[in-house]
């Protein structure tokens, strides 16, 4: 399937889906932020989408940011209206996912670029990545949950230089900053992030949904990671795949989650 600004590819278990505005290295408009909520919330309804890879179009550029010219003009109220609605369609959305989605880094990802990648579970780059959140150079700051996921991911040193200095990284620093998980060439990447995604597909689809629950609610105002955990791990007893995950050990087999 393809629309205007996004092309979806499916397959097997694995959804990918290609941001196609490469004339404006893929940045984000409203439309695009739409039809991304869309494609992903129909992967996450669908029981035969297991991961999602998210990657962007042509050889320069993953997503160069929000974009500029769509809110060059902006009121503050309008500026808080779409940064409110794309955390909550898009990249709260993204990160609360039953399913992993995989960042595939192909070149640049600045500003809501580096968000939506940072929103996604898994992030592996290309040599040729360059990552940064320049917003202050714009006057503003990062505003599509860049201030926090950052932090959490680098810690608040390194990434309040980052956002501070409006500065670019490349893919070989990223990765010991701990910002992405693994760095290949452009040619291998998105097979990399397949080779990922089939070793996700080994495991019960319903224990990830639980973990990433688990993993995210650490970081959610008001909850106890801890006590998720207890409670997402206990309602994994009973479950069929739970059931096979462990008749399977017994048995000496592989277990098997998906037809
Ligand atoms: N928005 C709109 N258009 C863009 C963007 C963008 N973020 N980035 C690049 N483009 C366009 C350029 O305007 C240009 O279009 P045209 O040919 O029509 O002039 C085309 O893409 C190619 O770009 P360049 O000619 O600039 O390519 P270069 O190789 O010279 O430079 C760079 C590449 C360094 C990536 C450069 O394009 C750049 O600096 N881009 C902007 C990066 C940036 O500042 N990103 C952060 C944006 S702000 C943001 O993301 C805030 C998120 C929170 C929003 C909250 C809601 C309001």
């Amino acid at each position: 399937m393809s629309e205007s600004n996004i092309i979806i590819q499916e397959n097997g278990h694995v959804l990918t889906v290609t941001i196609n505005r490469p004339n404006q290295l893929n940045a984000l408009n409203r439309e695009t932020i739409l039809e991304l909520h869309e494609a992903l919330k129909s992967a996450n309804q669908d029981e035969n989408i297991g991961v999602v890879i998210l990657t962007g179009s042509g050889e320069k550029a993953f997503v160069a940011g929000a974009d500029i010219k769509e809110f060059a003009n902006f009121k503050p109220s309008e500026g808080q209206e779409l940064s409110a609605w794309g955390h909550e369609i898009l990249f709260n959305y993204i990160e609360a996912m039953d399913k992993p989605v995989i960042a595939a880094i192909n070149g640049f990802a600045l500003g809501g670029g580096l968000e939506l990648a940072m929103a996604s579970h898994i992030r592996v780059a290309s040599d040729n990545a360059r990552m940064g959140l320049p917003e202050v150079s714009l006057g503003v700051i990062p505003g599509y949950g860049g201030t926090q996921r950052l932090t959490q991911l680098v810690g608040k040193g390194k990434a309040f230089e980052m956002i501070a200095t409006a500065g670019m990284i490349n893919a070989d620093e990223a990765l010991q900053w701990g910002l992405v998980n693994h760095v290949t060439t452009p040619e291998e990447l998105i097979a990399l992030a397949e080779k990922i995604a089939a070793k996700i597909l080994k495991n019960s689809p319903n224990a990830i949904g639980a973990a990433i629950r688990a993993v995210n609610a650490n970081f959610k105002d008001g909850l106890n990671g801890y006590d998720k955990e207890i409670e997402e791990f206990g309602r994994c007893f009973g479950t069929p795949e739970f059931v096979e995950g462990t008749t399977a050990f017994m048995e000496k087999r592989k277990a098997e989650f998906r037809k």
